[in-house]
């Protein structure tokens, strides 16, 4: 039976409407035969692009670095294979609030339901076994059938926008071409709305509290990025005129230009004004905080007593918690009812260290490559890193409106570069850098190919120090599995595409960095600086030397003799850096 309200339409086209009506407009993933009637699909109806990836790991990498910038994202894999080897991205996005959907093409139901043994399976008869699996690490998970598909459809869509977080659908290879009666109208991707009375009380009591504040402070981490609050952050602090400091996972979710920008909080390992401005706060409104000991100075992060502290659906405030309050609304209610401060003194800027000039012909080091590339930041850049002591770019001081991506709480390295095809995709007209090392580029480098392949324009950093230095602060300073195998880096753009017009340097100077700085970015730009194995900024160092502390114990083997790289005294810190 059809009436206005809905349509005939095969299951495997439903789905890809549903995927459309959500912003998104690319899938990535690898082909399998489970999942071709799906592409075919997607080919005929011309609906979403499809964005092919060398390997499943990769374009879960990628999906989570476009849903980052898009809002979510979505891939299609093969039957387990392709399932297992996107799990560790699909886990990423889990941890880090990250709305991805994995689509994975499934053996048909016919084989499920006749008992018969298939490819891609255990082989022993089972078929749940993955579905189990996603389980860990979605917030839903669900087998399409003719019978759930239209419901089962939308409601993992819309849990993945509401939840930010991943999930995971079976959709098995004999459905997708069945027709079903689906809902002529588009999905609608909204919030339950808030209770009425709760949001105005909670609203109420977090403005009053953060009124009746001498020092009144905002703390802020990724989630007011995942629910998109962050201009009502900032209108509220610039009505209050209070500080707002960010963690880690949340650098440049409050613009670097703003006035009452306060720098990275991360316990002691913050600057003095930052740890100052949160931790003798009397009043400290904390938004989505998560610490673990890369966001916590390795738990070293004190709140005041009187912390508020706001999730994406709830409110803690003292003895209450609030239900049914969604954070915007929350923060349109509280800039609604929070006074306007004009008489605040204002707290005195991050100091700012004057650039050191740099000997154009001296070997390049850490120290002169991170201040070098300060200079090169550009409003509305888009900045990736990884793992290794390219973490220093939580030391730059951002132009306005740029876009940091990283994936500090997962932290699987190679993260970046499938990233990097996903921001390439979702926003073609910024600006994309993606700062690496050798061993991070090792284990998912051949994506390279497929930024060549779709023209992508990024500029890639990489650092070639011959292995893993920020594991060398751990244990294994000179050991030879921290060495990673020697590649000719630059090369790789023309491996991977032989006819690219990629401008590659190798960079040994700073007059070289200088010199691949000036090309200009209307190709791929790779710059491989080749630098000392124990050279690294000393915040880092400091990093591993005490992450090594807190995972081996005082029986460990880091206390042995010159067996762990260790800060040397001298000036070669980035600005405020920190792992
Ligand atoms: C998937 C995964 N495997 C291993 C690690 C452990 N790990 C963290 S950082 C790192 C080394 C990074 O080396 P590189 O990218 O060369 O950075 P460098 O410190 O040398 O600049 C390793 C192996 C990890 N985080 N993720
Ligand atoms: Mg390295």
């Amino acid at each position: 039976m059809s009436d206005s309200s809905s349509q005939r339409m095969m299951i495997g086209d439903f789905l890809l409407r549903r995927l459309e009506e959500a912003g998104i407009r690319h899938l990535f993933g690898v082909p399998g035969d489970y999942n071709l009637e799906l592409l075919q699909q997607l080919d005929d109806a011309g609906r979403l692009k499809w964005v092919g990836s060398c390997s499943e790991l990769n374009a879960s990498y990628a999906a989570d670095g476009y849903a980052r910038l898009n809002g979510m994202a979505a891939l299609a894999v093969t039957n387990a294979v392709g399932a297992m080897s996107a799990i560790n991205g699909i886990a990423g996005a889990y941890a880090e609030h990250v709305p991805v959907i994995l689509i994975a093409g499934s053996i048909p139901l016919r084989s499920i339901e006749r008992g018969l043994g298939m490819h891609h399976t255990t082989g022993d008869g089972t078929w749940d076994r993955f579905l189990g699996a996603f389980a860990q690490v979605t917030a839903a998970q669900a087998r399409l059938t003719p019978s759930n598909a239209v419901t089962e459809i939308d409601r993992l869509i819309l849990t993945a926008w509401r939840e930010k977080l991943p999930v995971y659908m079976e959709l098995p290879s004999d459905i997708a071409y069945l027709d079903a009666e689906v809902p002529a109208d588009p999905l609608i991707l909204a919030e339950p709305p808030s209770d009425p009375e709760r949001v105005q009380s909670c609203a109420a009591a977090i403005a009053g509290r953060l009124s009746d504040a001498k020092a009144p402070a905002i703390l802020v981490d990724q989630d007011v990025d995942r629910y998109g609050a962050a201009a009502d952050v900032m209108e509220l602090a610039g009505k209050m005129q209070m500080p707002v400091a960010v963690t880690g996972p949340a650098k440049a979710v409050i613009d670097e230009t703003f006035p009452q920008y306060a720098g990275v909080y991360n316990g002691k390992g913050s600057p003095p004004q930052t740890r100052e401005a949160i931790e003798d706060s009397d009043c400290l409104l904390s938004i989505g905080y998560r610490p673990i000991d890369g966001t916590s100075g390795d738990f070293t992060a004190s709140l005041p007593a009187n912390t508020i502290r706001a999730r994406g659906h709830s409110v803690d405030i003292g003895d209450y918690n609030y239900q049914a309050v969604t954070l915007k609304e929350v923060l349109r209610g509280v800039i609604d009812a929070a006074p306007q401060v004009t008489n605040r003194p204002a707290r005195p800027g991050a100091a700012t260290a004057p650039a050191p000039r740099a000997d154009g012909s001296a070997k390049l080091t850490q120290a002169a490559y991170w201040e070098t590339l300060q200079g090169y930041l550009r409003p509305g850049d888009v900045l990736l890193t990884d793992n290794g002591t390219s973490y220093a770019i939580f030391g730059f001081r951002l132009p306005p409106k740029c876009t940091v991506v990283a994936s500090i709480i997962w932290g699987s390295i190679g993260y970046s570069v499938g990233a990097l095809l996903g921001t390439l995709t979702a926003a073609p007209d910024r600006r994309h850098l993606l700062f690496i090392g050798d061993g991070s580029f090792q284990e998912t480098a051949q994506e390279l190919s497929t930024m060549l392949r779709n023209d992508c324009k990024p500029v890639i950093f990489l650092i070639n120090n011959g292995g893993y230095t920020i594991e060398r602060g751990y244990v294994g300073k000179n050991a030879h599995y921290n060495d990673v195998a020697t590649w000719a880096y630059a090369e790789l753009p023309k491996v991977f595409r032989p006819d690219t017009t990629a401008r590659s340097f190798v960079v040994k100077t700073v007059g070289d960095l200088q010199n691949a700085l000036s090309a200009p970015n209307d190709q791929l730009i790779f710059v491989e600086s080749i630098m000392d194995p124990h050279d690294a900024p000393a915040a880092i160092i400091h990093s591993s030397n005490n992450g090594a502390e807190l995972d081996y114990g005082p029986r460990g083997p880091q206390h042995r003799e010159n067996i762990q790289l260790q800060p040397r005294a001298a000036a070669d810190q980035p600005a405020g850096a920190r792992a």
